[in-house]
């Protein structure tokens, strides 16, 4: 699935992807677009100066009563330079972005877009899931664009999210 809602997080420039980020809802090379991320040269995922960035309402809907064995996120992405070892940071929230998972990370990006898959049709996460919290009002998935350079630009084609469940 897709998202259909996305909103700029705090961190680094507080702009997220400052360019067109509704790009990042479709797979068809047009990118939303975090030029010259962040205002620091750290490459910490947690790192207070980096750009992040929110999408949601993947429309999920899951029967309640559901199990939910899994979840995987598909990036398609690429920067605009492959040096100070650029990647994208990922957490997801079951609670509209008060607590989230702990972090998962691509490998480094390249200049050409390539597609990084993060979990899985087994893995939760480690969070036991209800289907509720996999609706639009809860669920979240936070991008974090990490680099030792703040004169990188990171390109997001499209971020799409699987779930996995049995009943
Ligand atoms: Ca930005
Ligand atoms: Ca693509
Ligand atoms: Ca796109």
């Amino acid at each position: 699935m897709s998202p259909a809602a996305q909103a700029a997080d705090t961190g680094g420039d507080n702009n997220g992807y400052q360019t067109n980020p509704t790009y990042a809802f479709s797979d068809n090379a047009a990118f939303a677009v975090d030029l010259n991320s962040g205002t620091t040269t750290s490459t910490s995922c947690t790192d207070a100066g980096k750009d992040r960035h929110r999408f949601y309402s993947f429309g999920f809907s899951i029967p309640s009563g559901a199990v939910v064995n899994g979840l995987e996120l598909q990036l398609q992405a690429k920067v605009d330079n492959a040096s100070g070892s650029p990647k994208m940071c990922i957490q997801v929230s079951w609670d509209g972005g008060v607590t989230w998972t702990t972090i998962r990370t691509t490998p480094n990006l390249s200049k050409t877009e390539k597609t990084y898959f993060l979990g899985g049709a087994s893995d939760t996460w480690g969070h036991t899931w209800t289907p509720a919290e996999l609706g639009d009002g809860s669920f979240r998935i936070r991008i974090i664009d990490v680099s030792s350079s703040t004169s990188r630009d990171f390109y997001l084609d499209w971020i799409a999210a699987r779930v996995t469940y049995s009943e």
